[in-house]
């Protein structure tokens, strides 16, 4: 038989048989969640989704050996913009592309020999499903968590929608690359600042189940800053001026007042301002609108502003300082305003250099810090070494910000302490004062969920006329999307949806008040914040998700998938499940236990994409070499995390190892279930070998050297057949049954093949790995003399490659060295393991 005819037999099988559903609630075997990221339906598949899908086939079909009722189920992450932007070049209906894209994904997984539990498929554009992100918007509206704001958003001028921040890469639209701007609208938000110090937290739970880069990617987007909110008041105006600092103890050194430009405090303050000013401010505005927050903030360019002509007073000591407006001063940071403290703080000093502004230091970073002697290095003869002085420091001079630990000078009672110190009790100060307090900053933005696009999850709200907001009832979600007839999907900058006359005109159903649907759609990231736990009840139209089946499944055991999501859908994911442990829904505030990252599969050192054209087909390779091979070729190419090279997948070669084992299986002579005892012992001491390690391997995700194991077997139970003992021996059959049970794990059609021939029912796929024979462990023992003041006393039998330590260890706890021991004082102990303990004695 072919590797095809082999194929599409056991495929076939698997799905008449549902061999890999996944055991109901009266099932009581442990229970393991394993999931891939869900894909995207942006076309065939490819090789990236052959590396993705296999590892966590490989580790789902593990743990069906291992004795545990697995959940590996697959879905479709199947609103978005490629859809849109699709059907709108061919004039059609986005739903066309996504579902025969969807099913051409699905033939190619069922080709490809994965076994998911194919009951429990979910698409997150069918209504069944965007229902229930409806209903989360509801849920998170009622708890204050989903609000309406004003505010400057990142634009994509080519998509015609705003982006989240996270959505822009280096001042890029994500997707088409385009320049980002930023604009003023009303949009909707999740608040997740609300959970940053939880989302930050929590990160410790996941050291070491986690990739430590992604722990540390997302504890920089978060990105905590402590400090303290410092008030100033401003000549001629009442309110006074909030800003935030993490250095409060540096406030005797501020000098001047900054404001973002593109914040509401700007315009105000240069209202009043003579009208040059105003001019000159009007236009460094404009300006500043166009540029991106990374621009704004590059410490390589020169600083420019407009000095306000107002004041600002210092609240430490009454000093005035003028106020500017400068745009590296952002307004959606902290309170949109800064003091000034350029002796150290280096964009400050930037600043003060460039308009001259005095510099006054505050910190002297040359002071010692500890013990009240001073303690004055010296060189080799004993010679004072004379330091840099405060003096040769000066960043005035240096146009370096001194921003290391030092005593305060010029600070008035603050004198003398140390920085960190300092910071407290300037803390405390100010709040007894009332003119501040201890506050937290966060790099991280609450989540900008509304898009101007028809693809997505419309947002469940109604406006009435008199602008207020009403949300839809529970009991009329789903909000359906309209039908396309007669609607112009290009972008326009608002949403096609505000064009469905007939959808988005509407009453309150309460009162009978004419409204508007809310035209806006929800960012696809919504989608994919709760999807794990849809997969336990895909088909109930009572609830987003069954609370007991939750209990029952999540968290998640291992999550699989690219690295590109370090950031945005894990931290989303993470936020929605804390938000849902809070409503009560779930008992666990983490929704991924451990998460495996695989590399990417490249060709020429570059990643594989269609714009590049180095694509090596998915259904090519299948239809070449088989999906087996395929399987083999990618998880024996390298590590799961690294990058693998197209070039170092052999198929061919993993063809070859397919045909060798499988040949061998149609050779054993012996009967199945004889029980495996005696045979050739070299051979059955490989198989057992394998059985203890094996394990191991998959867990710590070494699949690579699984099949390395698996080839040596393979070449092992040649070697034992053809060097006499024949394909009658048990041993052979011992050997290949392993080889067929585990080589299910990469290569499952092959194996279930094998096992037929080997003379089994199917399913290989369910039978339980055996434990390895602890005697056929037994490493090889080597005799050890252990010599008592030069005499040889014992020998013992030891395992060859025992360590010193232990080899001591043992010689000590012999009986017939204690008693040549006995009343001998130890002065010396030599161990040469693994031959000679040679204890020197005294008396
Ligand atoms: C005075 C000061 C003195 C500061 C000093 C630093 C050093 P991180 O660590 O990123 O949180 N800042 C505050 N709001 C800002 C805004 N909207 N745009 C630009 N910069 C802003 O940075 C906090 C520091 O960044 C704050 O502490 C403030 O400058 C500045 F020796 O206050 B600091």
């Amino acid at each position: 038989m072919s590797a095809h005819d082999i194929q599409s037999k056991w495929q076939q099988y698997w799905a008449e048989n549902d061999t890999f559903l996944a055991g109901g609630a009266d099932d009581n075997r442990p229970r393991k969640y394993v999931l891939a990221m869900f894909p995207y339906p942006s076309g065939d598949l490819h090789m990236g989704h052959a590396e993705n899908y296999l590892y966590s086939d490989i580790v789902a079909r593990f743990w069906r050996h291992r004795g545990h009722n697995v959940l590996n189920p697959i879905g479709w992450d199947s609103f978005g913009l490629p859809a849109e932007n699709a059907a709108i070049r061919r004039g059609a209906d986005p739903r066309e592309w996504t579902y025969k894209n969807i099913e051409q994904q699905k033939a190619g997984f069922r080709a490809y020999g994965v076994s998911f539990d194919w009951s429990r498929v979910l698409h997150t554009s069918d209504p069944e499903y965007y229902r229930w992100n409806q209903w989360l918007f509801l849920k998170m509206y009622e708890r204050g968590l989903a609000y309406r704001k004003k505010s400057p958003v990142n634009w994509c001028p080519n998509d015609q929608t705003v982006l989240a921040n996270e959505q822009v890469v280096d001042g890029r639209c994500e997707r088409c690359g385009a320049e980002v701007v930023k604009k003023k609208l009303t949009q909707w938000y999740f608040r997740i600042t609300e959970y940053a110090d939880r989302l930050l937290d929590d990160l410790n739970q996941l050291e070491g189940f986690w990739p430590h880069k992604v722990l540390q990617m997302q504890r920089n987007w978060i990105g905590r800053s402590i400090g303290a909110d410092v008030d100033f008041r401003i000549e001629g105006r009442d309110e006074p001026v909030t800003v935030f600092s993490t250095r409060p103890d540096t406030l005797h050194g501020a000098t001047f007042f900054v404001v973002a430009p593109d914040a509401d405090l700007a315009a105000e303050l240069a209202a009043d301002a003579p009208d040059e000013v105003r001019m000159r401010f009007q236009e460094y505005l404009e300006k500043t609108q166009k540029e991106t927050d990374i621009e704004r903030q590059s410490t390589d360019r020169p600083k420019t502003g407009v000095f306000l002509e107002r004041y600002a007073i210092n609240p430490v000591n009454g000093e005035r300082l003028p106020i500017w407006a400068a745009d590296y001063v952002l307004a959606d940071y902290g309170h949109g305003a800064v003091m000034a403290v350029p002796a150290h703080d280096q964009r400050d000093l930037d600043f003060a250099r460039a308009f001259d502004l005095p510099v006054k230091v505050v910190v002297d970073t040359t002071a010692p810090l500890t013990g009240a002697v001073p303690v004055i290095p010296t060189d080799e003869d004993g010679v004072p070494i004379v330091t840099e002085t405060l003096d040769d420091q000066h960043p005035a001079r240096t146009g370096i910000a001194l921003t290391g630990e030092g005593r305060m000078i010029n600070s008035g009672d603050l004198d003398g302490l140390s920085k960190r110190n300092a910071i407290a009790r300037q803390i405390e100060k100010l709040e007894k004062d009332g003119l501040g307090r201890a506050a937290k900053n966060y790099r991280l933005r609450d989540w900008l969920i509304s898009r101007q696009r028809f693809w997505g999850t419309p947002i469940p709200m109604l406006h009435t006329e008199d602008g207020g907001i009403v949300p839809v009832a529970e009991e009329q979600l789903p909000v359906t999307l309209p039908s396309i007839e007669g609607l112009d999907l290009s972008p326009k900058g608002t949403s096609p949806l505000g064009a469905a006359e007939s959808w988005v005109r509407t009453v309150v159903p309460s009162t009978g008040e004419p409204a508007l649907r809310d035209p806006d759609t929800m960012d696809t990231f919504v989608d994919s914040s709760w999807y794990y736990l849809r997969f336990l009840s895909p088909n109930s139209s009572e609830f987003a998700f069954d609370e007991d089946e939750a209990k029952r499944w999540a968290p998640i055991d291992s999550y699989i998938g690219g690295v590109e999501h370090a950031i945005l859908h894990l931290l989303y994911a993470r936020f929605i499940t804390k938000v849902l442990f809070d409503m009560g829904l779930v008992d666990f505030t983490e929704p991924f236990s451990s998460l495996i990252n695989q590399g990417m599969v490249i060709l020429d050192g570059a990643k594989m994409s269609k714009s590049k054209g180095n694509l090596v087909l998915f259904q090519e390779e299948l239809d070449a070499h088989g999906a087996d091979a395929l399987r083999v070729g990618l998880a024996f190419a390298g590590p799961v995390e690294d990058d693998k090279d197209w070039a170092d997948v052999s198929t061919t070669g993993a063809q070859k190892f397919l045909s060798r084992a499988m040949r061998i299986a149609g050779e054993v002579t012996s009967e199945a279930g004889i029980g495996f005892d005696g045979g050739d012992a070299v051979l059955r001491r490989a198989t057992h070998h394998l059985l203890a390690e094996a394990p191991g391997l998959v867990e710590q995700t070494k699949f690579n050297v699984l099949v390395a194991r698996l080839m040596e077997l393979v070449n092992a139970i040649r070697k034992t057949i053809d060097s006499g003992a024949g394909a009658g021996d048990p041993a052979v059959r011992e050997a290949t049954e392993t080889v067929a049970v585990m080589l299910d794990l990469i290569a499952p059609h092959t194996a279930e093949e094998m096992w037929e021939l080997l003379g089994h029912e199917p399913s290989v796929g369910l039978v339980q790995w055996q434990p390895a024979d602890p005697a056929l462990l037994v490493e090889d023992t080597v005799t050890t003399a252990v010599q008592i003041g030069g005499k040889v006393r014992a020998t013992l039998e030891v395992p060859a490659k025992i360590s010193e330590a232990e080899l001591e260890a043992l010689a000590r706890s012999d009986e017939r060295v204690q008693r040549a021991l006995e009343g001998k004082e130890i002065i010396r102990v030599i161990v040469r393991a693994p031959k000679i303990v040679n204890f020197a004695v005294k008396g």
